[in-house]
């Protein structure tokens, strides 16, 4: 293994054979039993005695990707043992977030006996009062954290590695790998072999989509679940992912399908649905199996996708000017910013762009009929869920994680809710800079990037949150030729590098730097000026120059 591999595994806390050797080849057998699961043992029981007796089972997903792809596996999962499942996903602006004691009452009412949660309910304590009033059993199935005081709502079961008292390895999965756990013990029972052989397989490519959709850490056994299933998406798939897939313009016959594809091309689509308008279409295009109709739903979520683009370009637009004028807000350590209206769709999106650009804790609301809708990102080694917490007074609803949050309350109490926040903030970020930090990998000087390094590299993938694409730097290289600026943004520059003994320059490097022409043309970088730089590694499939070549992520005079 090349050196720069063993630093770059080491930098990802792997520092012995066995774990490089599990985390470079991801492997089935990597996967956790789920009957290490708490809860899943009542769980498939009860779910086997509702499929024996052909009792109805409502599946009550999340409007985003990990639920609706959850729901679609654990109704296929269900389906495939003769049971049949029918599927409850809230509107977003219309219901909201999470369960809802209404729906519960009228599947009561139409005959339901046994609801079953995905990638939600882990704070739904009234509603799983109501089902219990009811007589309907209640399966929570989640991956969001419980209540600060550790205490979980009355259900039959809880499925969520984090809850307290469940020993189950893997604390990260997404709401979709742990409805994919419950749908493999559930099978497991009935076929064993066939299960792990054929259903498995089949199945990562739905989990590998939410895995990555959702951000978990992809390490462990999401690393797993999002390696094989990307290499399951390669293949001949069922008509929708086949329809989405041909509307996203992707051919994964062509060219291997990879976590950036499912992050910035799959999952905006399947998402657009449930931020523009019904997210149940989703399931129906998944579960579907008349092409017509599959082409028909892709060529809907094309256009509610576009449509969210145009929206959310609106209001970052407005964002922007805000950000630019109000001094007092971005004196913020916490940046608030509401506007009248603005698309409850997309304020989870613009809260990221804003962190983006910024650097700072983000949370944007959207003011209608005196109700505050907020969405919040955050930054490293700054739990949000936490700074809300300390204004739960404020909220009628609230919930999220350390990076994420969203919450209602009303608009009147916004200026105290600004006030609190931050001030929480400037505690606990008063000390640290909200700057951008780089983070540098390993060092490379660059005439040892080779296709064979490049080659051992790939094996990283997929890359993502938690496993982060590589970034080099190398030391004194040396500027060969005049950088050529193009379309007055970006710049591209030949780096000579014989600086490193004992391997010699075997010719120029390649380095392109998008949006960088600017900040070269301030450090005067010319003909023979020798540089510091850090770098990505790119294939650059241009039939003209193609080959390895470098993607600037930060550049500064060589130190002497
Ligand atoms: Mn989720």
């Amino acid at each position: 293994m090349p050196r720069a591999l063993a630093e770059l595994l080491v930098a990802r806390g792997i520092t012995d054979a066995h774990d490089a050797h599990a985390f470079l080849r991801p492997d089935l057998a990597q996967l956790h039993d789920p009957m290490l699961m708490r809860g899943m043992d009542t769980a498939v029981a009860r779910l086997e005695r509702a499929i024996a007796a052909g009792e109805q089972i409502l599946l009550y997903g999340d409007y985003d990707v990990d639920g609706t792809t959850a729901v679609v596996l654990l109704k296929t999962a269900i389906e495939m043992l003769g049971g049949t499942a029918r599927f409850h996903v809230p509107h977003r602006l219309l219901e909201g977030y999470g369960l809802q004691s209404s729906v519960l009452e009228a599947a009561h009412a139409d005959g339901v006996r046994l609801v079953i949660t995905v990638d939600t309910g882990m704070r739904a304590f009234a509603e799983a009062e109501t089902a219990r009033r009811l007589g309907l059993d209640l399966i929570i199935t989640d991956h969001h954290l419980a209540a600060a005081d550790d205490s979980v709502p009355p259900a039959l079961a809880i499925l969520n590695p984090n809850q307290p008292g469940c020993c189950y390895p893997e604390k990260s999965l997404c709401g979709a790998a742990i409805a994919l756990k419950l749908a493999i013990a559930l099978l497991e029972r009935r076929d064993p072999e066939r299960t792990r052989a054929k259903t498995l397989p089949s199945f990562l490519k739905m989990a590998a989509i939410a895995t990555i959709a959702d951000a978990v850490p992809l390490r462990g056994e999401n690393r797993v679940i999002a390696a094989l299933g990307l290499r399951e998406l390669r293949r001949p798939v069922g008509v929708g992912l086949r329809a989405l897939f041909t509307a996203a313009s992707i051919d994964p016959a062509s060219k291997e399908i990879t976590g950036f594809d499912v992050a910035f091309r799959l999952a905006p689509r399947i998402n657009a649905a449930g931020r523009m308008d019904v997210a149940s279409e989703v399931i129906e295009l998944f579960c579907t199996r008349d092409l017509g109709r599959a082409n028909e739903l892709a060529t809907k979520l094309e256009l509610l996708n576009r449509q969210r683009r145009e929206i959310e370009a609106t209001a970052l637009a407005a964002i922007e000017e805000r950000l630019a004028e109000d001094a007092d807000l971005t004196g913020c350590r916490l940046l608030v910013v509401d506007g009248d209206g603005w698309h409850r769709g997309v304020i989870g999106i613009l809260a990221s762009r804003v962190v983006e650009r910024t650097a700072k804790p983000a949370i944007v609301v959207s003011v209608e009929d005196g109700i505050a809708h907020g969405s919040g990102r955050s930054v490293d080694n700054f739990h949000l869920l936490q700074a809300i917490e300390t204004c739960s007074d404020l909220f009628t609803r609230f919930g999220g994680h350390a990076f994420a949050v969203g919450f209602a309350m009303p608009a009147s109490e916004l200026p105290e809710l600004k006030r609190r926040l931050d001030l929480h903030a400037e505690e606990r970020l008063a000390a640290r800079e909200p700057e951008q930090v780089l983070h540098i990998h390993a060092e490379l000087p660059l005439n040892r990037i080779t296709p064979v390094l490049a080659g051992w590299l790939r094996k990283l993938e997929p890359l993502g949150h938690g496993n982060p694409e590589p970034v080099f730097l190398a030391r004194r290289a040396k500027i060969a030729t005049p950088p050529r600026v193009m379309k007055d943004r970006h710049i591209r520059l030949e780096l000579a590098q014989d600086a490193a003994p004992p391997v010699r320059a075997s010719g120029l490097v390649r380095a392109v730097g998008w949006d960088w022409a600017a900040r070269c043309m301030d450090l005067q970088l010319c003909e023979g000026s020798l540089i510091d730089i850090a770098y990505r590694i790119r294939e650059n499939d241009h039939p003209d120059f193609g080959g390895l070549e470098v993607e600037i992520a930060g550049v500064r005079p060589a130190e002497e």
